[in-house]
């Protein structure tokens, strides 16, 4: 492979920040969605859903970006993983604090959002504490947004206790996507991660609060789902507590109608202070965490759609999932200033996109790749997974391209390559080890975390490496290989030549 693009670079000012070229061409602009799973996308109404909204489609997350408003700070459980100073750890890395706004204040942050950021499509409300346990500010930020921000789609993130008294309001209202965090469908489990609940004036433990718990969430999920509303549930992954449960509970909502599932890592550290960072409780490797997703999705688990690609963003997160541009809009920009809503200029922003995805459609239609989900444009064509691939990382700052510094990337995706096969399966956080020239090659320790991180990878791809790095990961047995091309093809390609290239016995399902 060489390193040449095999496609016309061309600015566009609407298009992700993180994509430092991306094509504009002429074309037709129909959704091209893929959610983050092997299942199909048949049903025009969900695939229309999905079509745009980064943390439900792998897809759509290369292009879209999503915001969250930190409006809603109490919350009526107790989870064993957080910390009340601290963001919701239900969807949230824990350790970060978000900044509470009015939901008046929110509506001209969302404003002005929405106008810098063009792609940014969603609007989710996550917290700092539980949006449902603080519904006043909540439907009320909805209400606002829903008024003077028409072509953003509202999604909500909640522990789910209260979830069946506002089924009715979150339709009224016209949510669309409501994530449910479930960690236990067994209250014997679930005493071991919540240790009180509060329910309807009355403070309630052990068994008894997580039965509580788990019925309302259950019975919310079910509601929604009845309604058509598209339900995610989050599970954080806690070994030895619920990882060999999280299967059961994948399949017992894939039965109530959810729509795809997002198994976490619990992130556990002294320093948060949570009960289980003060109890030396560890969180999974990525390895792990696959594991188990991959256990959640295959037939003899519970054949559920996995997400793959969640950041575990914080409250008050502003941009593309992966990163925070949270800084540029400090209260200061939007408070008590008259934001003008740049609705022609996001339509415009949003075709642009549209027909860039729609030619790395044709490319992947061309080159017959499938990448494990399907659009729904194409429900005939079957995700056929290879016998035998390999994982390869990809630094990248979207755009469905690998357009990244090895030095330069925070995070790596991980897929899984193989002949007409590139499936995104997970992104892993690295420090990025170089912030300059000056340092390019120095700091060994985080190069050998960064190689640790990635060590089950047969090859990373990035469009630029330094000497040392390249030399550290040859080797370690990881490939580096500079290439500026679209990720699926060059994801595509390089896999086939490392299956053909390994002899049979290294190679597998990883
Ligand atoms: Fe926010 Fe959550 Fe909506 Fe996405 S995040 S409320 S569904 S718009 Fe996405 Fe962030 Fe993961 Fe959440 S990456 S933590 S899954
Ligand atoms: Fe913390 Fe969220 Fe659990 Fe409430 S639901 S205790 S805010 S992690």
């Amino acid at each position: 492979m060489t390193g040449e693009p095999a496609f016309a670079a061309a600015p566009a000012g609407g298009l992700p920040r993180r994509s430092a070229q991306a094509p504009a061409s002429a074309g037709g602009c129909k959704t091209t969605t893929s959610c983050g799973t092997s299942a199909p996308v048949q049903d025009p109404e969900i695939a229309e859903k999905i079509a745009n909204h980064p943390c439900y489609s792998a897809e759509a997350h290369q292009y879209y970006a999503r915001m969250h408003v930190a409006v809603a700070p109490g919350c009526n459980i107790q989870c064993n993983f957080c910390n009340r100073k601290f963001d919701c750890a239900n969807e949230s890395r824990p350790g970060v604090t978000s900044t509470l706004l009015t939901p008046e204040d929110a509506l001209a942050k969302v404003k002005l959002v929405a106008s810098e950021i063009k792609q940014m499509s969603v609007l989710g409300i996550a917290g700092p504490g539980d949006p449902l346990a603080n519904p006043k500010p909540t439907f009320r930020t909805m209400e606002l947004v829903a008024r003077d921000c028409p072509d953003i789609k509202l999604c909500l993130s909640t522990n789910g206790l209260r979830l069946p008294e506002f089924v009715d309001r979150i339709a009224d209202l016209n949510v669309d996507h409501v994530t449910i965090t479930i960690n236990m469908i067994d209250p014997e489990v679930g005493e071991r991660i919540y240790p009180w609940v509060a329910w309807r004036g009355k403070r309630y433990t052990g068994r008894e609060a997580s039965k509580i718990l788990s019925e309302q969430q259950l019975a919310g999920l079910a509601a929604l789902t009845e309604r058509k509303i598209l339900c995610k549930v989050n599970s954080v992954m806690i070994p030895g507590i619920n990882d060999e449960h999280l299967v059961e509970v994948s399949r017992t909502v894939k039965g109530l109608g959810a729509f795809l599932h997002n198994v976490m890592p619990l992130v556990s550290a002294p320093e948060h202070g949570t009960v289980f960072g003060l109890t030396g409780q560890r969180g999974p490797t990525p390895q792990e965490l696959k594991a188990l997703q991959d256990r959640c999705e295959q037939d003899d688990g519970a054949e559920m759609n996995m997400m793959r690609h969640c950041r575990q963003c914080r409250a008050d997160a502003v941009g593309l999932l992966g990163e925070d541009r949270g800084d540029e809009f400090l209260p200061e920009t939007f408070q008590g200033r008259e934001i003008v809503y740049d609705l022609a200029g996001r339509q415009q922003a949003h075709e642009e996109i549209e027909r860039w995805r729609t030619e790395v459609a044709a490319t992947r239609q061309t080159l017959n790749i499938a990448t494990g989900a399907r659009t729904p444009d194409v429900p005939a064509a079957e995700p056929v997974r290879p016998a035998e691939v390999v994982l390869v990382a990809v630094a990248t700052k979207g755009s469905g391209v690998v357009n990244q510094h090895f030095g330069h990337a925070g995070e790596f995706w991980i897929y899984e390559a193989g002949p007409g096969w590139a499936r995104l399966v997970q992104t892993r956080d690295v420090d990025r080890y170089c912030n300059g020239p000056s340092d390019c090659d120095e700091d060994a320790s985080k190069l050998d975390r960064t190689i640790e991180m990635l060590s089950d990878c047969a090859a990373v791809l990035c469009s630029k490496i330094g000497l040392g790095p390249r030399e550290a990961l040859e080797e370690a047995g990881i490939e580096p290989v500079e290439i500026y091309d679209l990720i699926d093809k060059a994801v595509a390609e390089i896999g086939a030549r490392l299956v053909t290239d390994r002899a049979p016995a290294e190679v597998g399902t990883p």
